[in-house]
């Protein structure tokens, strides 16, 4: 067994739009009504995942879900013609692009029977994610199908708001040794919604079945969600021995800080002052919302968005880290712009896995050239266009569908239809 990183991108659906549904993520609301790019964005994505390959890392993907949701609308006692354009941009998102809200994945070195464990997230806090995990569970089933080392479990009930490993981070000296994991939660975001409750963090963890030694929860802080994280991996990003998070990012940092000092040998606190780098532009950036990885040569690398770059404390303050002696070697520039403009940086897009390659199904991984045939097919299908006053056009919805339908045979998932 050689347990290794594995991110899973969200591909980036042909729905792809602007519809502002998401209260508290300053970007969707800014962009709403703006005229979105699904080919390029989907594109966008594929060169991320370039990017990861050349660096080294493994990768796999999750596809797009059935658009629109039509089941769904039907049972709201509609359909996609006659829906509101409220309840039709819920049903026409592709918001399951975000790959990091799929699910909280606990390793193998971590859990009490030595299998991956991993839970679909229940996405409740907002209508339009809410949708997701069906179909999300159903790529799980196929992907982690075997059972000697993955165990996927349902989502957590509605009552508790759980949007996945957005809010759950994991400290461990190399991925394949047992670990620390963090759950952090929201109790209040001033104007905004707290989106992941203590309660569905608690219940994942013994599910999961963590050692309560090495599981820690962690607050995140009302000023954080007030200023637009409305997840924890807006403002802090772990990899390894490493925590990075900005100075505001914990209700109580020092009790954080403290309990990972005791739990990880080596543990290293990367944070960024609030002078260095105001949580308006940590936010505006997605300076955290940044991969950071550690390819096989061994120097950990973080995979910023070019918002990092146009940002300049920001970029101010990635030069000065790397050019001292901190943990974080190299930094990798990627244009997201598509998702960004959604709220989703290069660290939405994935959902880190430990796993040993061969175990997961073959269809979920890609080198570069199923990155190939996969950037065919999104060019040839899917739309170069949506205005949002148009969504609900029955032949945009023909392409839309027809799109996902393309890609599923070419990439031998059929069966997903
Ligand atoms: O849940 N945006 C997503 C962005 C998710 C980012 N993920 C992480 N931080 N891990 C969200 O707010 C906007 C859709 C729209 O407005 O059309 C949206 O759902």
């Amino acid at each position: 067994m050689s347990l290794r990183e594995i991110n899973f991108d969200g591909i980036v659906g042909p729905s792809h739009n602007y519809a502002g549904l998401s209260l508290g993520n300053l970007a969707s609301t800014r962009n709403a009504g703006q005229v979105s790019q699904p080919r390029r964005a989907a594109l966008e994505g594929v060169d991320k995942m370039r990017a990861n390959l050349a660096l080294g890392l493994s990768q796999g993907i999750f596809l797009p879900h059935p658009r629109p949701y039509r089941e769904w609308l039907a049972e709201l006692g509609t359909d996609i013609e006659h829906a509101g354009p409220a309840l039709a941009a819920n049903a026409l998102s592709a918001s399951a692009m975000w790959a990091a809200n799929a699910a909280t994945v606990s390793p193998a070195p971590d859990t009490d029977d030595g299998k991956c464990h991993l839970t679909v997230a229940n996405l409740r806090p907002m209508p339009h994610r809410s949708l997701e995990w069906p179909a999300t569970l159903a790529q799980l089933r196929l992907a982690f199908a075997d059972g000697a080392h993955f165990a996927v479990h349902g989502p957590i009930p509605t009552a508790f708001g759980d949007e996945g490993a957005a809010n759950h981070m994991r400290l461990a000296p190399a991925h394949g040794e047992p670990g620390v994991e963090i759950f952090v939660y929201g109790v209040s975001g001033g104007a905004f919604p707290a989106r992941q409750h203590v309660e569905a963090s608690k219940a994942i963890a013994r599910r999961h079945g963590l050692d309560p030694e090495r599981t820690i929860f962690a607050e995140q802080s009302e000023q954080a969600i007030a200023a637009g994280a409305f997840h924890n991996d807006v403002v802090a990003v772990a990899n390894q021995r490493v925590l990075f998070a900005h100075e505001h990012a914990f209700a109580d940092k020092d009790a954080l800080v403290a309990a990972c000092g005791r739990c990880v040998p080596g543990f290293e606190y990367v944070e960024v002052a609030e002078a260095d780098v105001a949580l308006t532009d940590a936010v505006r950036s997605y300076l955290f919302n940044a991969q950071l990885a550690t390819p096989p040569d061994g120097q950990m690398t973080l995979i910023v968005p070019a918002e990092a770059r146009e940002t300049p404390s920001v970029w101010r303050w990635i030069e000065r880290h790397i050019a001292g002696n901190g943990p974080i070697r190299r930094v990798e520039v990627v244009d997201v712009r598509q998702s960004m403009a959604n709220g989703g940086g290069p660290a939405c897009l994935r959902l880190r896995i430990v796993a040993d390659p061969p175990t997961v199904d073959p269809r979920f991984l890609v080198d570069d050239a199923k990155l190939d045939r996969l950037a065919d097919v999104v060019r040839r299908c899917w739309p170069e266009q949506i205005h949002n006053r148009e969504l609900q056009q029955p032949a945009l919805i023909r392409d839309i569908e027809a799109a996902r339908a393309a890609l599923l045979d070419a990439l031998d998932l059929g069966q997903l239809r």
